[in-house]
């Protein structure tokens, strides 16, 4: 720490600016862009909506909010003490073991100083005379930098339903992302619960063993496969430790940087009694290996995904015991893995609870919420508490709620009108010096290993221009089509981009959200990070530079 306090005193900022860069967001991305950015000698400042460091995590404190990712697979590589000292209690961490986790990364490399909380960005301008951004926050204060660089999440602005009477309900009500942070007293409460994501699953799952009676109002329901979560021993934490630089070169190597490996082989080059065997053996196995670790062709060939959704299909038919409530919680819309697939610890046989109920909302839709609860076009339910978990104006709504304006005033808004265009996710042209951290375009998976990179990436870019002297960094418009279009290219034959969900940037409880757009990077995560080292072998000549 000390080699960076020396540095930063000799930032070499251009006068009349408050910093050198401006990072939104002190999350898992900014955190570790602060980090970086330290280390070139420059002065930082992050502005943080939120009291305390975290993002995703500080704002996710839904009842059973925890990783689908492997703890260990999830944390920070960047420091070889940090991966010495902290010891993963679980194989998938609750979210109060991660945000202690960034709390500590926060306190471990004294980044703290830099960060401004409860200072939510509300604009951000470029400056063309100055070469710089100014940034404007709520409460009307403005700070002005060199670099602008986003780091605000790609599932961080929560949306509620857009359901006639929502705020006349009278009695408690949370969106999961907007959780208190004292604790909920379930006992003996009458609880529902709209939404059966990811989310939705380790919600219901947890809060059915203390309340009163849920009502679960399920619009689509989702594949689920278990987790499998245990308690990390000794004798594995060791073997976790020690196999730290396997683990990172393997998640290098995947295609969405989770450590599961697709099978070479195509779900028909095996008979099916080997198949099935290998379903189950999945089935039993910890975390996403169903997901990611399966057959190479189950999600872009619509038969071989069949196999797999008819034999999950077949484990619900099995851990259910009423077969109506069974066949509701079956998905007919998308085959096993075309969405975002939820992890569940028991969350089918929640519903072999008598104190539980399933509400289809195919059969019977929310009329309206009313004072004292729900009402679908067949009955009317009382509630104490009304949960909300809905999700998110997913990958470009956190973009949505700051107003960026370009060079001669352009609204990034309107320019992203028809869906986001980028240059490898992390620029704009007409934006320059601005760059964008788990943005649109970008490589996502298995979050940390990705915001690693392009962290990397964009201080390598930063050093450059600051050793060159450069002070205007800016896409080109030419460079923007050809990402957005080989973006899209990448996307087709997917049978995850036939689907509508979060991931296909579908929300309709948001205006303008009904249409799918591609707005997340499909291909390889290796592919994408090849193309991001080319661009940088290349001394940014891609870019226009001056
Ligand atoms: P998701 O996966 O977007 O799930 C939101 C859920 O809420 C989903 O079941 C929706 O049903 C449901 N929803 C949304 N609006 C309504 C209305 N108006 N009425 C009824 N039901 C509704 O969000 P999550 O928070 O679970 O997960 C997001 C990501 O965070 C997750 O993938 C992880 O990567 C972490 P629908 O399916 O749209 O019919």
């Amino acid at each position: 720490m000390a080699a960076a306090r020396l540095a930063q005193s000799s930032s070499d900022m251009a006068p009349g600016l408050d910093y050198d860069a401006i990072i939104v967001g002190a999350g898992m991305s900014g955190l570790y862009q602060l980090y970086r950015l330290r280390e070139l000698g420059m002065k930082v400042r992050v502005f943080e909506a939120a009291t305390g460091v975290g993002g995703t995590w500080y704002w996710n404190r839904y009842p059973g909010a925890r990783f689908d990712s492997e703890s260990y697979s999830y944390g920070y590589s960047f420091s070889k003490h940090l991966l010495e000292e902290w010891e993963w209690s679980e194989h998938f961490a609750g979210q109060p073991e991660t945000l202690r986790y960034l709390n500590y990364v926060a306190d471990k490399f004294d980044l703290r100083r830099d960060i401004q909380f409860s200072s939510r960005v509300t604009a951000a301008s470029n400056e063309e005379e100055t070469r710089s951004w100014r940034i404007t926050l709520e409460d009307g204060s403005c700070f002005t930098a060199r670099f602008l660089i986003t780091a605000i999440g790609p599932l961080s602005t929560p949306t509620l339903p857009r359901i006639e009477g929502r705020d006349s309900f009278e009695g408690k009500s949370f969106h999961t992302a907007r959780w208190p942070k004292k604790p909920v007293d379930f006992v003996g409460q009458r609880v529902a619960v709209i939404g059966t994501g990811a989310t939705g699953v380790q919600t219901i799952q947890t809060i059915a063993k203390d309340v009163g009676h849920l009502t679960v109002f399920q619009r689509t329901p989702n594949w689920c496969a278990p987790l499998h979560n245990g308690r990390i021993d000794a004798e594995t934490q060791k073997r976790i430790k020690a196999g730290y630089p396997e683990m990172f070169a393997r998640c290098q190597e995947t295609f969405a940087c989770f450590i599961h490996t697709p099978d070479p082989r195509g779900a028909f080059e095996v008979s099916d009694e080997e198949r099935e065997a290998f379903y189950e053996k999945l089935y039993g196995e910890r975390g996403f290996g169903i997901w990611q670790g399966n057959f190479r062709d189950i999600l872009i060939d619509r038969k071989a995904n069949a196999t797999i959704s008819d034999f999950v299909a077949r484990k619900i038919r099995e851990r259910v015991k009423d077969p109506k409530v069974a066949e509701k919680l079956i998905p007919r819309n998308h085959g096993f893995g075309t969405r975002r697939l939820p992890l569940e610890t028991f969350y089918y046989e929640v519903y072999n609870q008598d104190n539980v109920e399933l509400v289809d909302l195919g059969e019977t839709p929310i009329e309206r919420i009313t004072p004292d609860g729900i009402r679908t076009t067949a009955r009317a339910y009382q509630f104490d508490i009304i949960i909300f978990a809905t999700g998110f104006d997913a990958i470009t709504g956190a973009f949505d709620n700051i107003d960026f304006r370009g060079t001669g005033g352009v609204r990034l808004k309107d320019k992203w009108k028809s869906g986001p265009q980028t240059y490898l996710g992390l620029m704009v042209d007409g934006f320059p010096n601005m760059m964008m951290l788990m943005g649109p375009h970008t490589a996502l998976g298995n979050i940390p290993r990705s915001i690693e990179y392009s962290v990397d990436w964009v201080t390598g870019l930063i050093g450059f221009a600051r050793r060159s002297g450069l002070t205007r960094l800016e896409a080109t418009t030419a460079g923007v089509e050809a990402w957005t279009e080989h973006v899209k290219a990448l996307g087709a034959g997917l049978l995850s981009n036939e689907v509508d969900s979060w991931m296909t940037g579908i929300n309709r409880n948001v205006e303008g959200k009904e249409k799918r757009i591609v707005a997340r990077y499909s291909g390889s995560a290796p592919a994408y990070r090849a193309r991001c080292d080319e661009v940088a072998a290349g001394g940014y000549s891609e870019l226009k530079l001056a």
